[in-house]
């Protein structure tokens, strides 16, 4: 018989925590170790007392519960997923996976289970990429590096600043790497923040792959001049090189490579004056595959684009790498305890890649890692409309709760589900 959720508890739970950093629109300011976000930390903080779990921070800020239901010496079983927020975000993204963590390990103590491995739910720093991008559980994994915090999307001063604001510092947030022998593996529930299963009239996706993502910072190099008096052939507009080269963007992802991503999701012009031509244009790219050799031909691809647009225009060009995590594979033995669990609860499900990134790349690259979807209405994230209907959060967070029944059977068994 599968255990079940409090529901009215998740619920309240969730409804409370939508509430911290709220926008006019109905959305979510909770960028990494905002105020707004400092303060959904210390909610979970006082949830995680009030249940009577253990509450651990690391060095990266990373929050959590802690629940020894595992012989003493265990590994620990992570749950979790992000409370952090893209700007004006969604309600959904992140926090769904935390609050459903939570509520597992509440339940597996409330039922007194024994397990053969310890339970945590974490909220990991930075997800969204606001300061690095999974700076959070790229530290538990060891994989976080002086060049990647050097490469903080908002520079060295602010990004020290920022950790200081939080108690943090470089130092700290370095040295939050978990030992993987210490780890059984990585759950995490998540809201697929697309269309597939709306359209499959699945209510659970099982997450097989999740896709690459690397940024960069590309310049293009012009002439600043009078706006009004030099010829429209006579001018070196840094404006004309990079918007060719978004239009170019689509082009080429639509003609060579129809299922990856591409997004110029930022522009900066200098001097930035109605009355004069653009000197300098800054644009903030970011692509992504699930294939690791389709994954360096875009981006060769996409930077040899940008180039060409510049000589196109006369302009100069630089392109300054900003960050890669790499494509990552779920396991299939935490893949099948989804589908187990899926199964017991009679709740339809579909196995698909992920588009978007996760925390469970970075830990894929160190122990077992798995993810569960539930549906957005409309396809609909990062932005106030996102949307999941409150019983496919339910679902999710049983899911959740019961593959971890089901993964601690299998290993009861004597299978290490993890090959
Ligand atoms: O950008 C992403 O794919 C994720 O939402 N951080
Ligand atoms: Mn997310
Ligand atoms: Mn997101």
């Amino acid at each position: 018989m599968p255990v079940k959720v409090n529901a009215q508890r998740v619920e309240n739970d969730f409804t409370a925590l939508s509430q911290i950093g709220i926008t006019p629109e109905g959305g979510l300011n909770r960028l990494a170790l905002s105020p707004a976000h400092l303060e959904a930390r210390n909610w979970l903080r006082e949830r995680i007392l009030q249940a009577g779990l253990e509450f651990r921070v690391d060095g990266a800020g990373n929050h959590s519960a802690y629940l020894q239901c595992g012989s003493p010496g265990a590994p620990t079983l992570l749950l979790g997923s992000h409370l952090d927020s893209v700007p004006n975000g969604g309600k959904y993204d992140g926090a769904l996976g935390v609050v459903a963590a939570l509520e597992a390990l509440r339940r597996v103590k409330e039922e007194a289970l024994q397990l053969p491995f310890n339970l945590e739910a974490i909220d990991f720093t930075d997800e969204e990429g606001s300061l690095v991008g999974l700076l959070g559980s790229f530290a538990v994994a060891g994989l976080l590096t002086e060049e990647k915090l050097d490469n903080s999307r908002i520079g060295l001063e602010a990004m020290s600043a920022t950790l200081q604001r939080a108690g943090l510092s470089r130092a700290s947030v370095l040295s939050a790497r978990r030992n993987p022998s210490e780890l059984a593996g990585y759950l995490e529930l998540h809201i697929e923040q697309g269309v597939r299963l709306e359209q499959t009239g699945a209510q659970i996706g099982i997450v097989t792959h999740i896709p690459g993502i690397c940024s960069y910072r590309l310049i293009f190099l012009g002439r600043a001049d009078h706006a009004g008096t030099v010829p429209m052939v006579d001018r070196l507009d840094a404006a004309m090189g990079a918007s060719a080269f978004i239009l170019a963007v689509r082009e080429v992802l639509s003609s060579e490579f129809p299922d990856c991503f591409a997004n110029v999701g930022q522009a900066n012009f200098e001097p930035g004056a109605f009355n004069i031509v653009p000197e300098r244009v800054t644009l903030g790219l970011e692509f992504r595959s699930t294939e690791p050799k389709q994954f360096s031909q875009l981006e060769a691809r996409l930077l040899a684009s940008a180039q060409y647009e510049a000589g196109q225009y006369g302009l100069g060009f630089e392109s300054h790498f900003q960050g890669r995590i790499a494509p990552a594979s779920m396991d299939t033995q935490i893949q099948s305890a989804f589908s187990a669990a899926s199964d017991q609860l009679g709740i339809p499900w579909i196995s698909l890649a992920s588009r978007a990134g996760h925390d469970a790349q970075a830990l894929a690259m160190v122990c077992p890692a798995g993810m569960i979807f539930v549906p957005s209405v409309g396809g609909s994230s990062h932005s106030p409309i996102e949307y999941t209907r409150w019983e496919d959060c339910l679902n999710g967070t049983n899911v959740l709760l019961n593959a971890v029944i089901q993964l601690a059977q299998k290993r009861q068994k004597g299978k290490p589900y993890h090959e």
